[in-house]
């Protein structure tokens, strides 16, 4: 599955990223405010579920690391929850998310991410299957128990390693 079909149009200047819940200093960022934080590029692949693989991908963005210190996560948050504006949802352990190949990216191969692809800005998890990357992102829980997101919910498993082949639960 590529995406829910609804693809939002979000107008720079109305881009935001909440970053909340189990956190000592939750954070609304905006376009501005996102983009002044350290900049990395990362090069990785990305394995849908439904078996296509697209290899060397250049992904540039802001590190989940820079986020998670940013907001200074509680001890006891252990899960993340990522919403997209289209009204897509994701979760990963946290511990998965501190990789340094994790990032929110707004670039890819040096250009901004086209709408088409969930821009302005997704979510890239490269050691898992694409769907635990939220495209569009809008929103950042830092959770104690873990929620499923959409596919998780429809059945599709929660571990998603791709080199495992966790497919569906
Ligand atoms: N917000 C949002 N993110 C999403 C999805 C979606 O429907 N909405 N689909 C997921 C799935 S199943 C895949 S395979 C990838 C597809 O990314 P692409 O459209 O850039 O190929 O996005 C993931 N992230
Ligand atoms: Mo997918």
């Amino acid at each position: 599955m590529l995406d829910l079909g609804v693809k939002p149009e979000i107008p720079l200047h109305q881009w935001t990223l909440a970053i909340d819940g189990l956190v000592k200093n939750p954070a609304m960022l905006d376009w501005a405010q996102f983009n002044a934080l350290p900049q990395v590029e990362d090069v990785s692949d990305f394995h849908c579920v439904t078996s296509w693989s697209r290899y060397d991908c250049r992904w540039g963005g802001v590190a989940f690391a820079t986020l998670y210190e940013l907001v200074e996560p509680m001890p006891n948050a252990r899960f993340v929850y990522f919403t997209g504006f289209d009204g897509y949802s994701t979760n990963v352990p946290l511990e998965k998310c501190l990789d340094d190949d994790v990032l929110v990216a707004t670039r890819f191969e040096g250009q901004p991410i086209v709408r088409e692809h969930g821009g302005p800005a997704r979510v890239i998890v490269p050691k898992l299957y694409a769907w635990k990357g939220a495209k569009f992102v809008k929103g950042i829980t830092f959770l104690e128990e873990d929620k499923l997101g959409f596919w998780e919910v429809r059945g599709y498993s929660n571990g998603a390693d791709p080199w495992k082949e966790e497919r569906y639960a």
